[in-house]
């Protein structure tokens, strides 16, 4: 799966705010194309997850998405997926894209440690899936194109169906090569395909793509974008046809692609996407990509939030994407890959335990029980209260799985971010960042860093904070607080948004907005923890 990173410093120009971009507005026209009930285009809420369940689609659809950590928010929690780097080749070039760059302490796609053969890769996920049974997804992302490699990409999967038939199969692509394998993909009972669509214009496109191989030929500009573009639409309307849910990634690229992406969004609703993903464009010199070499920046945190508010009245958004290496491994946030090399599976004894798996996700549902009712019980006691209109504010979270607030700062490898106001609990992305205390000892150099990435949020919640971390982001203004161990996110963020309300309310905190924050991707996550819940 592509994709990107970015930054450096914070940019002196940004190209757009929250504001200057319109909301779609009117709802947009019912898809023409098939209908697969799967496939219809969300409601254009900000995000599909947390409070979506089976009253919100069909059951047919609530069953394919329930448990897929990139389809579900909510699941992402509690459910991982891994990735099996089958895919080395690929059949366009993308100026965010260079695949020769590896580095194990960069988490970003097209990156990886070690190509696969399918059968070694089907080794793996047996493996994996046995050790981590909150892995639910098997997903096919590259290196390079899951589908200019059609072969080991179909071998993969067939020898997985017989091996671990509980898992959802999951693959992504460019698209150019999909709408002639439409056919493998559903015989292979492949029910979720991402599609990365950058453009719907080839005016745009060429500036994003110098090429393309088709039809035996390599095209070049405007000739190149128009193919890719027209084959993209023609495979997502088939997907749709056939009841495939579809989910379209798109690298928000300031300055080239930042407003088109909302006429993005509308395209692919209509043809029946199921989700939208829009994420940031990585981009460092070291990465060696177009990009990356002439200076092409990555959006800062408002920017990016921006572009995604204006597309609410499309297709639904997912907010909680990764950027994924091809090798993945474990929960979304986290890169357990490095358990699971080839010489350390040679040493395993690997049984496919379907039991143990069973066993984890009825635990999860019943946890999921339980935290939904206390976001709803949350939610009545926050709506309860008298609040300007207008009050909201962002919350960062430091969480290591399940739902709950239950890391430490100085172990957070990645921030959590929701929209609080009295009438919801929203995640609305996460923030990387160097992890502060290492060994035991808070390494103050990392602080800056770290307070920059949250520099947005007006608190944070933590299951415990140092007092110098503590100094620093008050003076930063973001107010630490660890008086929700344990709790579930939604709940302790509206309680604490209640009694901050409050606070407001008479006078003892004035209310001011924050200012931008800055998106650090690319950051170390194999130290990542597990989730919560014992196995
Ligand atoms: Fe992998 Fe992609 Fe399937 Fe998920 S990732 S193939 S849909 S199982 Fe997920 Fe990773 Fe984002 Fe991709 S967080 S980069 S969206
Ligand atoms: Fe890289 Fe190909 Fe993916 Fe583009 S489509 S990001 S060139 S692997």
């Amino acid at each position: 799966m592509q994709t990107s990173a970015n930054t450096g410093s914070m940019p002196a120009k940004t190209y757009i705010n929250i504001g200057q971009i319109k909301s779609l507005g009117a709802p947009l026209a019912l898809p023409e194309t098939g209908g697969g009930c799967g496939t219809q285009g969300g409601e254009g809420k900000a995000s599909c997850g947390s409070s979506d369940g089976p009253e919100d689609m069909p059951q047919a659809i609530w069953d394919k998405v329930k448990d897929h950590p990139c389809y579900s928010e909510e699941a992402h929690h509690h459910f991982a997926r891994m990735h099996v780097a089958v895919a080395p080749a690929c059949n366009i070039q993308c100026n965010y894209c260079n695949r020769k760059y590896d580095c194990s302490n960069e988490s970003r796609p097209g990156v990886v440690s070690q190509k696969l053969t399918p059968e070694q890769a089907v080794r793996k996920v047996v493996a994996v899936a046995s050790e981590i049974p909150q892995m639910t997804v098997l997903g096919i992302a590259g290196p390079g194109d899951a589908l200019a490699n059609p072969k080991k990409t179909f071998d993969t999967f067939r020898m997985l169906q017989e091996k671990a038939p509980d898992l959802k199969l999951c693959i992504s692509t460019n698209g150019l090569a999909l709408p002639d394998l439409v056919d493998e993909i559903c015989k292979y009972n492949v029910d979720h395909v991402t599609i990365t669509i950058n453009m719907v214009d080839p005016a745009v496109g060429e500036k994003i793509y110098p090429w393309i191989f088709w039809n035996h030929k390599r095209l070049t500009g405007y000739e190149a974008a128009k193919v890719l573009h027209e084959r993209q639409m023609l495979g997502l309307e088939m997907l749709t046809a056939r009841g495939v849910l579809t989910k379209i990634n798109s690298v928000l690229i300031p300055g080239i692609n930042d407003e088109h992406l909302i006429e993005v969004n509308r395209e692919v609703k209509k043809r029946g996407a199921f989700l939208h993903n829009i994420m940031p464009l990585i981009s460092e010199p070291e990465h060696g990509t177009v990009f990356g070499l002439t200076g092409q920046r990555g959006p800062t945190a408002s920017e990016l939030k921006a572009v995604q508010d204006a597309c609410m009245g499309g297709a639904n958004l997912m907010r909680h994407c990764r950027q994924c290496r091809a090798d993945a491994v474990g929960l979304l946030g986290e890169d357990r890959s490095e358990e699971f090399t080839l010489d350390k599976l040679e040493q395993m004894d690997v049984v496919y335990d379907l039991d143990k798996r069973r066993s984890y996700q009825e635990k999860v549902a019943v946890e999921r029980q339980a935290q939904q009712a206390a976001k709803q019980d949350a939610l009545a006691a926050a709506s309860a209260i008298q609040t300007a209109d207008d009050l909201q504010v962002l919350v960062a979270v430091a969480t290591k799985g399940g739902g709950r607030v239950n890391e430490h700062f100085g172990h957070v490898t990645e921030f959590q971010v929701f929209e609080v106001s009295a009438t919801k609990a929203l995640f609305v992305g996460h923030r990387r960042v160097d992890q502060y205390c290492q060994g035991g000892e808070g390494d103050d150099a990392q602080l800056p860093s770290v307070v920059r990435a949250i520099n947005d949020c007006h608190a944070v919640l933590v299951a415990k904070i140092g007092a110098c971390p503590k100094d620093e982001l008050i003076a930063a203004g973001v107010e630490p607080v660890d008086a929700y161990v344990g709790e579930f996110i939604e709940k302790a963020a509206l309680d604490w948004f209640k009694d901050y309300s409050l606070r407001v309310a008479s006078g003892s905190v004035v209310h001011q907005s924050r200012g931008d924050a800055q998106i650090r991707q690319g950051a170390y996550t194999n130290l990542a923890s597990s989730v919560a819940l014992a196995a």
